[in-house]
């Protein structure tokens, strides 16, 4: 808590992972804003998910008990302190951290004020189905695995197919929903080199761009990771281990069984079953945010099209889900909007524009009323800005006015989409 400056308002801060620690970072940059700063390590020590085994209760706390626990006593915290609590509350975080978030919406909808959700974990149980997949893909057979160099080759391709289809060849796929991209292009003919790949590598990047999908009753289980994503395609699929939040997930909460192989995640009963244990801990689904939007609520939503680790077409499908759900298009826009990153990564980072300042959009929103149509996102290399571009509010787009240069916003408008 500021002792001088309090700008009245409370600030919470997510977590990343298994979530382990309190984000002393986050609780700065809050602090020095001027915001009263909350962070938990959600009952738990470390990154890795063998907390939860023979502990059902601390599975509870990481799930949703300790962020609400957290919220309840930092607000009485501050009243006790400044003499009147915060009048206004926010939540930030990303990743774990956007889960955290959506959970408050759906669950304790009068925590928070206003929301910043990015990259959300939310479909806990399946994301860790969607990531243990692609381990499995390129893991479990030799002759499967992409080898790490052929990664700018696969991305070159994908840039080739897909980049110039938003008006602008500029390395970024604006939409890659409306990306057709088969890997087949890259087929070796005279012999393997990193330039290509073979049939079963072939195979593999189709697998990781389409997403698991039950084998009885063909339901997509998990999207798949977006053309552009290419170059970080590592953690969950380069090896030499598989990814190691999902694969603790289904060691330590679903099995109990430290020694449980990931080669043999079952696409259909190992999904029931941990959808079955699940019982709404984990996940943070529930697509009716009506009481969040009846009291006024503000959220935010972000997500980066090349995310390599949270395929980023399930915040699009939440969004939908929770659209339908919550009053439909033109009324939730009122109070909720996403914005997906172009060549964004994992909540920062990557080829695409990727710093940017949504608490400010979050704030003007909350506070003043002032709904965000754009967020201005930059990209710098050698410590300077190189480009900068608006992102919009799905399902609009960033498009090209025509003149002028594309590394600058200022040369774009949002728009919709024309055609799929
Ligand atoms: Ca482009």
């Amino acid at each position: 808590m500021p002792a001088e400056g309090w700008n009245g308002k409370f600030q919470a801060t997510g977590n990343g992972g298994w979530s382990g620690a309190v984000n002393h970072g986050a609780l700065a940059r809050a602090l020095a804003l001027g915001y009263a700063a909350a962070g938990t390590d959600t009952g738990h020590s470390g990154g890795r998910g063998e907390f939860a085994l023979g502990h059902p209760e601390k599975l509870i706390d990481f799930g949703y008990r300790a962020v609400h626990e957290m919220t309840v006593k930092a607000k009485a915290i501050i009243a006790a302190y400044y003499g009147n609590g915060p009048r206004l509350s926010y939540w930030v975080g990303c990743s774990s951290g956007g889960k955290q978030g959506l959970k408050e919406a759906q669950q304790y909808p009068a925590d928070y004020d206003g929301i910043l959700a990015g990259a959300p974990a939310n479909y806990w149980t399946h994301l860790m189905v969607g990531d243990l997949w692609v381990s499995q893909t390129t893991l479990k057979d030799p002759a499967a695995y992409i080898p790490k160099e052929k990664y700018p080759a696969l991305h070159k391709a994908a840039l080739a197919a897909c980049d110039a289809l938003d008006g602008v060849t500029d390395g970024l796929i604006e939409n890659p929903m409306r990306c057709r991209f088969d890997p087949a292009v890259l087929a070796c003919k005279d012999g393997d080199s990193p330039a290509c790949l073979t049939t079963p590598q072939v195979e593999s990047a189709r697998k990781i761009y389409s997403g698991p999908v039950n084998p009885r009753t063909k339901k997509q289980i998990f999207p798949g990771l977006e053309p552009g994503s290419e170059l970080g395609w590592g953690p969950l699929a380069g090896g030499p281990h598989p990814f190691q939040i999902a694969d603790d997930h289904f060691k330590y909460v679903v099995f109990k069984d430290p020694n449980w192989d990931f080669r043999t995640l079952n696409l259909d009963s190992h999904v029931a079953l941990t959808d079955k244990i699940d019982k709404g801990t984990l996940n943070a689904i529930n697509p009716d945010l009506r009481k969040f939007l009846g009291r006024g609520g503000k959220m935010i939503l972000y997500h980066g099209w090349n995310d390599q680790l949270i395929a980023p077409r399930n915040t699009v499908n939440y969004y939908e889900s929770m659209v339908a759900k919550s009053g439909g298009a033109a009324k939730v826009s009122q109070s909720i909007r996403l914005f997906m990153a172009p060549g964004m990564a994992h909540c920062a980072g990557g080829e695409g524009p990727n710093t940017f300042d949504a608490l400010t959009a979050l704030d003007q929103w909350v506070e003043h009323g002032k709904a965000p149509e754009q967020i201005i996102a930059a990209h710098r290399a050698d410590g300077k800005v190189d480009r900068t571009r608006p992102w919009c509010p799905y399902p609009q787009v960033a498009k090209y006015k025509g003149s002028g240069s594309t590394d600058d916003a200022a040369n774009f408008v949002c728009a919709p989409q024309k055609g799929r």
